[in-house]
């Protein structure tokens, strides 16, 4: 019933994309300002296709943008490069758009492309995987770095009796949220607490599924006294869900990270996963089109300090990052036996 439940909930998805990429090209290669109806046009651009979380992303986005009475302009290139997103980001740029929103596949590598497009007044945003503080206005983000960091080390560490082999299984070895929070998961580690406790590999599945499947196995292959596995990324997670599933390795390597409920949610009831970590993707999309909309219509520049309200998430504020600046979502959330039955009907 389930299995049949996420058939029809995959082919929905299937063909939401083709909806949303047909919307796409209907308005590409057309050059001119604006849209025909006067509707301002808004662009997403995820990491790259056949990721659920990025779906749910894109129609969080979408809801946001239709609720304003825009048009939203969904997008995510096969592969998750930055070459890929850059060519994405000229063809947008020549289609001129009012707003671009990018989940970043690069820190730095858009910089040259966000930046043309605001110098031609596009409005430009990063939102779950930040582009560096020069290539955007304001930064959408899904938790605190810090937090997301450091919860999966003390879930990873309390799983296996705080003591032997991890390795992280991660998405690509560029994307800023996963190092910056594989960073603060190696400040956690410099704890006394934690001394016992060995990260012997950062693997990278690139968010593909195949990838990161090969990835798992190749962990299990060469550390075979691995303890615990980390997946800070919705695709490893349940990947590596997977893999221990079907090898056997059930309470022998343990595993948590950041998972999306309705894919984790048959390894957590099983318990090759006790418990992982999330936040609602579809908020972080919908926050992103608030956001945008707030930047076109100027009632926020991006600047510390500034206020808009983002819908049914009430008022939001620009708050620091660096030498840039972000709007929060909220807290990472656990996930475990006790409410994955509910959550994984949700997202
Ligand atoms: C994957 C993507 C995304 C990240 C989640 C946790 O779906 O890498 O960017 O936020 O995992």
């Amino acid at each position: 019933m389930k299995k049949l439940f996420l058939g029809f909930l995959s082919i929905f998805l299937v063909f939401s994309m083709l909806a949303a990429c047909s919307q796409t090209s209907s308005n590409e290669g057309s050059g001119d300002s604006g849209s025909k109806d006067g509707k301002k046009r808004f662009a997403i651009v995820f990491k790259n296709t056949g990721n659920p979380y990025g779906e749910k992303q894109m129609d969080g986005f979408k809801q946001a943008i239709e609720a304003l009475g825009h048009e939203a302009i969904l997008k995510a290139p096969d592969q998750p490069t930055a070459e890929a997103q850059i060519q994405m980001i000229e063809e947008l740029i020549s289609q001129k758009v009012d707003s671009i929103a990018i989940v970043g596949n690069d820190p730095d590598a858009l910089q040259p492309a966000l930046k043309k497009a605001m110098d031609q007044g596009i409005k430009v945003l990063s939102l779950d995987s930040a582009v560096n503080a020069q290539s955007r206005m304001v930064h959408v983000n899904q938790a605190d770095p810090v937090a997301i960091g450091r919860v999966q080390i003390e879930a990873i560490s309390e799983m296996i009796g705080g003591k032997g082999q991890i390795a992280v299984l991660s998405a690509t070895s560029q994307a800023t949220n996963q190092n910056a929070w594989i960073e603060q998961m190696k400040e956690t580690l410099k704890d006394p607490k934690y001394k016992d406790i060995e990260l012997v590999k950062v693997a990278y599945g690139d968010d593909l599924r195949d990838k990161s499947v090969s990835e798992t196995e190749a962990l299990l292959k060469s550390y075979p006294d691995l303890k615990g596995i980390i997946a800070p990324t919705t695709v490893g997670i349940a990947a590596a869900g997977k893999v221990l599933t079907d090898k056997g390795l059930k309470d022998k390597v343990h595993l948590t990270g950041l998972g999306l409920p309705s894919e984790m949610a048959e390894y957590i009831e099983s318990g090759v996963c006790d418990w992982m970590y999330l936040w609602n993707p579809i908020d972080v999309g919908y926050l992103a089109g608030y956001a945008a909309d707030a930047l076109v219509n100027e009632t926020i520049t991006g600047k510390v300090g500034d206020k808009f309200t983002a819908g049914d998430l009430g008022e939001k504020e620009v708050v620091e990052d660096g030498d840039g600046t972000q709007i929060m979502l909220g807290d990472p959330f656990k996930f475990d036996a006790s409410n994955i039955a509910e959550w994984k009907e949700v997202y």
